[in-house]
This record gives C-alpha cells, structure tokens and sequence, in this order.
C-alpha cells in the first residue's frame, strides 16, 4: 500500500525530525520500509567572505576637536619689490632752519668768546701760542691726588719731553711738584704714566736714588732737575693742557 505524497511528505519531516536515536530509526524502517531515515551531517566550511556593503544610514557622529599643530614649513622666497610711491610733499622746514641759523651764531659767537679767554689766559700764564701749557695747584696733595685733579681738568700730569718744556715748567711753579712720570711697576725703569719709557730727562746729581726703597715718584725742583721721592708725601701738581 502507498500512502499519497502530500502525507509521506509530512511523515519525512516527523521522522526525520525525531529520529535522533540510532534505535528508533531502525524501528521505523521496519514500519515503513519506503521511508529513508538518516542522521544530520556536520557543519560544512565557511563560505567566500562577501563584498563590502554600503554605507550605513545611521546618524553622524560629531566632529572631533582639532588635531595638534604640524611641523613649521620651509620659509619662502622673498617676493618681487612693490611698486614706488608717489612723489610726498614737501615739508615745512622753515621754523627748523631759523633755529638753526640761531644755533650756528652763537657757535661763532661762543667761538670768538673763547679765543678772546685762550688769549687772556696765555698773556696772564706767559704761555706761547702753539706750545703746550701748564698750570699749577695752590695746594700741595700726594700723587694720587695729583693725577686725580689733572684728570677732572681733562689735562695730564706735566711731562716735559725737551728742554723747553721742562723750562716752562719751571717757570710756573714756584714750589716742588710732581712730575707724570714713575717707576712704580718696575723699579729703576721710570715711564710715562700715560705710557712708553722717558725719552728725555734732567736728573739731579745722584738721583734718582729711590732712598728708604720708597721713591717711585718724580719730582721738578725749582731749578728745574728732578728728583725721585714718595708719592704719599704732598707736593705741588702741574696739568699739562695740549697746544
Ligand atoms: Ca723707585
Ligand atoms: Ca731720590
């Protein structure tokens, strides 16, 4: 006897369905031999990875903050100069002109002034027109002090370099006084003290000694030779002032 399709059918899914025992399934092939009943196969391998889909519709998200800033970028050629300006106007100049004349009389008034002093003071220091001057102190000081004051009067120590000088310099001084010219940094060797090694000298007979140890300076007596002596023991001071 067969059954119609439409019910084997429905009997297939029932018993393959349920047989899941090795011993009931031979017990339904004894019922219906027509019937094949058979056990699940394994897993088969995964198949070929599929393409890539396309962009969901879900929402954006938002945009992160800004990244950190990049390396600095190599500096530019330098660009084409720019056009030449127009011509400006010219400039009201008349107030600083006038001030100007004003400044440039009485440069040659203050001019004339002094040459009128330089004049006066030569006649009354008995100095000669293009030769160096001297002046002299009222008061006695030690060498330091000496250097000091010809220093404030933008003037040296005198230091004659010939006769004549070191006769016009004693014929201004009345007294002893101390002359720009030691041997303080080596003994025996007298120098400048603006520098470079004497190149004319008038020592006294005997001297310069450097007594007691303890002579580095240079005096001109009133006769016009030198002597050396202590610089801490107060003499007169000469500046000398240029030509
Ligand atoms: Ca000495
Ligand atoms: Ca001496």
């Amino acid at each position: 006897m067969f059954l119609r399709p439409p019910l084997a059918f429905f009997l297939l899914c029932v018993i393959t369905t349920s047989c899941s025992e090795p011993q009931n399934c031979e017990d339904i092939q004894k019922t219906y031999p027509v019937i094949a009943c058979s056990t699940p196969g394994r897993d088969g391998r995964d198949g070929l990875k599929g393409e890539k889909g396309e962009p969901g519709q879900g929402l954006r998200g938002l945009q992160g903050p800004p990244g950190k800033l990049g390396p600095q970028g190599v500096k530019g050629d330098t660009g084409n100069p720019g056009p030449k300006g127009n011509k400006g106007d010219r400039g009201d100049c008349s107030a600083m002109e006038t001030k100007l004349a004003l400044v440039e009389q009485e440069m040659k008034s203050l001019k004339s002034e002094l040459v009128k002093v330089k004049r006066v003071q030569s006649f009354s220091l008995g100095n000669q027109p293009g030769k160096k001057w001297y002046v002299v102190s009222k008061e006695k000081m030690p060498f330091s002090q000496v250097k000091a004051l010809c220093d404030q009067l933008q003037a040296t120590v005198a230091s004659p370099k010939n006769d004549d000088e070191n006769r016009a310099i004693q014929n201004v001084i009345n007294d002893v006084a101390y002359l720009g010219i030691t041997d303080e940094k080596t003994e025996g060797q007298f120098m400048y003290i603006t520098g470079g090694s004497l190149t004319y000298s008038n020592w006294k007979k005997n001297e310069p000694n450097d007594y007691g140890s303890n002579e580095d300076c240079t005096v001109i007596l009133t006769e016009g030779n030198w002597n050396d002596v202590s610089c801490s023991v107060p003499y007169k001071a000469v500046c000398e002032f240029p030509a």
